[in-house]
C-alpha cells in the first residue's frame, strides 16, 4: 500500500446530498485536467462487493443485526480495495470514490451507535495505513436532503430509517471532518447546483495545487 501514486479522492454526506450528481462534475473536471482516473462507490465497485450492496441495501423482513452490517461493509472494500482500488493508485490513477470508510464511521458508528474502537480496528485490518487523500463532504439539513432522495426513488433500507438516525450521521460527519482538517473539506449543498459546483471547483483547485 506504500507504492500509491495515484490520489484517492472520496465524495460523502448523508441522503440526497448530490453525491451522484457531482461526481459527473468531478469527473469533467479530472478531464479536463488530463488526469488519468476511475470512478467507483461503496458499497460496490467490482461484482463481488456489488452483491453485497444489494444484500446491504435490499429492504427485508429479517432483522439486519449490526454486526453483520458493519462486517458487510469491510468485506465489500476488502474486495474493491484488492481489485480496483490499490491497483489503480498504485498504476498512477487518480480514484473518485462515491463514499468510503468515512460512512462507515457516520452511518454504523454515529447512526447505529458501534463504537470508533471497533469500526477503527476493522479499517486498520481491511486497508492498513490508505485513508483518502481528499474527502469532499456535501452537507445540507437532513430534512432537505430527504426529500431531495425521496423524490427521486423508492426508499434502500438505510433510507427507511427515522430522521434522528440521519441526525446522527450527519453529526458524526462533521465531527469527522473538524477532526480531520487536512482530509475533509465542507461543501454547503444546500444551495444552487451550480453554487455547489462552484464551491467544488474550490476545494478541487487548491487540492491540486497542495498536491503538485
Ligand atoms: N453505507 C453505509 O451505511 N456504510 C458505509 O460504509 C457505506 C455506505 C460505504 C448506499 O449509499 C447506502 O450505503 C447509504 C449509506 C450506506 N445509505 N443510503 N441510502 P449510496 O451512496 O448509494 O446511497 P445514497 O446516499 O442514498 O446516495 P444517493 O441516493 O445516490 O444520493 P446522492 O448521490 O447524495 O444524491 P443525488 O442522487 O445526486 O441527488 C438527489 C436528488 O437531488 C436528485 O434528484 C438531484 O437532481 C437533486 N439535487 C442534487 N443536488 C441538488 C442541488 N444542489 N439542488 C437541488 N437539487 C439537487
Amino acid at each position: 500500500m506504500n507504492k500509491k501514486l495515484g490520489k484517492f479522492i472520496t465524495i460523502e454526506g448523508a441522503e440526497g446530498v448530490g453525491k451522484t450528481t457531482n461526481m459527473a462534475f468531478i469527473k469533467k473536471w479530472l478531464d479536463e485536467k488530463e488526469i488519468k482516473h476511475i470512478l467507483t462507490r461503496e458499497p460496490g465497485g467490482t461484482p463481488i462487493a456489488e452483491s453485497i450492496r444489494d444484500l446491504l441495501l435490499v429492504p427485508r423482513n429479517e432483522i439486519v443485526d449490526e454486526s453483520t452490517e458493519l462486517l458487510l461493509m469491510f468485506a465489500a472494500r476488502a474486495q474493491h480495495l484488492a481489485e480496483v482500488i490499490i491497483p489503480s493508485l498504485n498504476r498512477g490513477e487518480w480514484v473518485l470514490c462515491d463514499r468510503f470508510t468515512d460512512a462507515t464511521y457516520a452511518y454504523q458508528g454515529g447512526g447505529r451507535g458501534i463504537s470508533s474502537e471497533k469500526i477503527s480496528t476493522l479499517e486498520h485490518l481491511v486497508q492498513g495505513d490508505l485513508r483518502p487523500d481528499l474527502t469532499l463532504l456535501l452537507d445540507i439539513p437532513v430534512t432537505q436532503g430527504l426529500e431531495r432522495a425521496l423524490g427521486r426513488s423508492k426508499p434502500d433500507r438505510f433510507e427507511q430509517e427515522k430522521i434522528e438516525f440521519f441526525e446522527r450521521v450527519r453529526g458524526s460527519y462533521l465531527s469527522r471532518a473538524s477532526d480531520f482538517p487536512q482530509q475533509y473539506r465542507v461543501i454547503d449543498a444546500s444551495n444552487t447546483l451550480s453554487e455547489v459546483q462552484l464551491e467544488l471547483g474550490v476545494a478541487l483547485e487548491e487540492f491540486l495545487h497542495e498536491v503538485k
